[in-house]
């Protein structure tokens, strides 16, 4: 077993100064226990903790490394931004070359304003469709998470789901009262939804593929069934394709699933590693941000040079079709694998793949699929936390925790998807 003494003493230290001893609650362990490691440097598809351990890296900050960690390439164009300053407070020229890839790659999409999270991106993208239509109600599904916002963290996915507190403490009754849950690839709930608040809903936000309950395909026709269910009612459609947006797709889940939303929200990928969210839409909707219009929205840091030269750089790299075409070869032959790995150790094991994002999960019977929430929430969490510290002494990084979804880049080669078929087999005879 690696020895992790630096991040355990770094792990007190940080426990004393930062809730949990840490930036956010996934890393924090606590749904597989142990010490986190403290991370080092990253290169590639390895990350380097300060024990000096290696590992293959599955987690990629949770999706934004999607090229590979400390690109060249992103890493020049980082460092030639900042050697002009850091922040301006005023546009500049990357801000355009970054809206323009991404008006170019989602149809849907013609203007666009750059934040800095996912959190923010949907935050504002929900303003401005209730300023839009009129109407205060929203609707979100059960176990898929859009960022930290009042109105958003209720039923979430994610750390909420992971941490078995679906809605935080300090959020009003009178917010989350404007916030409808239903389940995900629930066609009829949505429905329901609308007939029972008929003329009150602003909008239905959904991530195309739930990548926060673990990963959960959309059913066939589900998505086209929403933006139909949107157009009979007069609601906007909303894309959270925060975690999708450049990953399953170039033009991403919208492209993929071809269904056009109204609204789009971006971040992870767009900022290479760096802060950046975004909303889009049609300019119709779009112009009624400030200053265009009276929605109102702004952000010392959005636009950030350095994360624009990063984001610019990184949808550089993806904008080839050779570069999907690599992330589906590697994801697919892990795929396999692990399936493989799991027959032959009878461990029952569903794996939800779309893309570059995968995700198995430890169900409790052999066939059981995981096409839902409540599929979702069945499954062997203690089964899968033995599963993740057997990897990681086998110096495989996962996301700890059964709700995340894996990721892979275009630096994770033969060698490295081989090498975590190789642990995974020895893992799963441990269990
Ligand atoms: P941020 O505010 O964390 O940049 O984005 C929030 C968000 C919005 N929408 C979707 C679909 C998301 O997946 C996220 C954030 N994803 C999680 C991972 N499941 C971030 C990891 C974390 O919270 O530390």
């Amino acid at each position: 077993m690696p020895s992790r003494s630096h991040s355990e003493a770094a792990f007190a230290k940080a426990s004393a100064l930062m809730p949990g001893g840490v930036s956010s609650p996934v890393r924090a362990f606590k749904a597989v226990g142990g010490t986190p490691p403290f991370i080092k440097s990253a290169r590639g598809c390895e990350i380097t903790d300060i024990d000096g351990n290696i590992y293959t890296d599955y987690v990629g900050s949770y999706g934004p490394m999607i090229v590979g960690h400390a690109h060249d390439c992103v890493i020049s164009g980082i460092t030639k931004a900042a050697g002009r300053g850091t922040s301006y407070g005023a546009p500049s020229e990357g801000e355009i070359k970054l809206a323009e890839r991404i008006t170019g790659a989602l149809p849907s999409v013609e203007m666009v304003r750059f934040v800095n999270s996912g959190t923010e991106a949907t935050m504002s993208a929900i303003r401005l469709a209730r300023a839009a239509t009129g109407r205060s109600l929203i609707v979100k599904c059960i176990g898929c998470y859009h960022g930290h916002s009042d109105g958003l963290l209720v039923e979430a996915g994610s750390g909420a789901l992971t941490l078995g507190t679906p809605s935080s403490p300090g959020v009003p009754a009178q917010i989350t009262s404007a916030t409808l849950s239903v389940h995900y690839n629930d066609l009829a709930a949505a429905k329901e939804a609308f007939e029972k608040y008929p003329g009150q809903i602003a909008a239905f936000c959904v991530e195309p593929v739930a990548g926060n309950m673990g990963l959960v395909v959309p059913a066939e026709g589900y998505l086209q069934g929403l933006r139909d269910l949107c157009d009979q009612h007069g609601a906007l459609l909303l894309f959270d394709e925060v975690m999708t947006g450049f990953r399953v797709a170039w033009g991403g889940a919208q492209v993929r699933y071809n269904v056009r939303p109204d609204l789009t929200c971006l971040g992870k990928i767009i900022g290479g590693g760096l802060p950046v969210g975004a909303y889009g839409g049609s300019k119709h909707l779009m112009e009624k941000v400030a200053p265009a219009g009276p929605v109102y929205q702004a952000g010392t840091l959005s636009g950030n040079p350095l994360a624009m030269a990063a984001g610019i750089e990184t949808l550089d790299l993806l904008k080839e079709p050779a570069a999907y075409e690599q992330l589906e070869r590697a994801t697919a032959r892990l795929e396999a694998g692990l399936r493989d790995a799991a027959t032959r150790g009878n461990i029952p094991l569903a794996i939800n793949r779309v893309g570059s994002m995968i995700c198995p999960f430890f169900v409790r019977n052999p066939g059981d699929a995981v096409t839902n929430y409540a599929q979702a929430v069945a499954c062997d969490t203690d089964r899968f936390a033995k599963f993740f510290n057997a990897m990681l002494d086998g110096g495989i990084y996962l996301p700890p925790s059964q709700f995340e979804a894996w990721f892979i880049s275009l630096a994770h080669d033969d060698a490295a998807i081989d090498r975590t078929i190789f642990v995974a087999e020895k893992a799963l005879a441990t269990l």
